[in-house]
């Protein structure tokens, strides 16, 4: 009976401790560029250096960098079927006409991502581009707009 008892123990001990070994790794912090470009106004792009939680999302290391550093903010607003929306950063919000699009640069390549800062996980040197960008109200513009959006 005793010797049962310490082998279930033994047992328990050895998956709680596989799991742990699993789980417990320490996070890994990877470097990721973010630029904010504003071509409504004069102001220059800015490039700001943090980083991601491996595994993590993009609003994680914009809140990292929001805390360290006094001349980056944004704001977001919550979506009931998208999540967060990106409505301001460092103070320009998003309007009628323009919202902040999000870019991605990896390997020389640029692309839009295909979700909100909340879901997108960047890798490790990725270079994020928050872009305020006009959105086309004319109703030929949202046409083509739509379709863009659509293909993907
Ligand atoms: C129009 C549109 C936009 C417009 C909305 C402005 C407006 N005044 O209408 C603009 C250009 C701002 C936009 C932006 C983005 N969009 Co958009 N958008 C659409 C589209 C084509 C139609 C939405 C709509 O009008 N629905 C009808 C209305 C009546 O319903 P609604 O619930 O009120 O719609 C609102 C939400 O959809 C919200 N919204 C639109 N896009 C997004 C994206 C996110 C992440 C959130 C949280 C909310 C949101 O804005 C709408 C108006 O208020 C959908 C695709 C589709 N066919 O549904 C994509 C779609 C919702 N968008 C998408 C994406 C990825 C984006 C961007 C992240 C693209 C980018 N990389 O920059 C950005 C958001 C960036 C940010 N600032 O956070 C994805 C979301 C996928 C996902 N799983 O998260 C979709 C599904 C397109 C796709 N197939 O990839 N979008």
């Amino acid at each position: 009976m005793i010797v049962r008892a310490i082998i279930l123990l033994s047992t328990v001990l050895l998956v709680l401790d596989s799991g742990l070994m699993t789980y417990g790794d320490p996070l890994r912090a990877l470097p990721i560029r973010l630029s904010v470009v504003d071509s409504h106004s004069d102001i220059p792009a800015l490039m700001y250096y943090t980083t991601v939680v491996e595994g993590g999302v993009l609003l994680g290391a914009m809140r990292r960098l929001q805390q360290t550093q006094d001349h980056f903010k944004f704001t977001v607003s919550e979506d009931p079927d998208y999540g967060l929306f990106l409505e301001s950063v460092n103070g320009v919000a998003s309007t009628d006409q323009t919202y902040w699009e999000v870019l991605v640069e990896s390997s020389g390549t640029t692309v839009r991502i295909s979700m909100g800062v909340g879901c997108y996980v960047p890798k490790a040197n990725d270079h994020i581009i928050l872009k305020l960008t006009t959105w086309p109200i004319s109703r030929e513009n949202t046409e083509h707009e739509l379709e863009a959006f659509t293909e993907k």
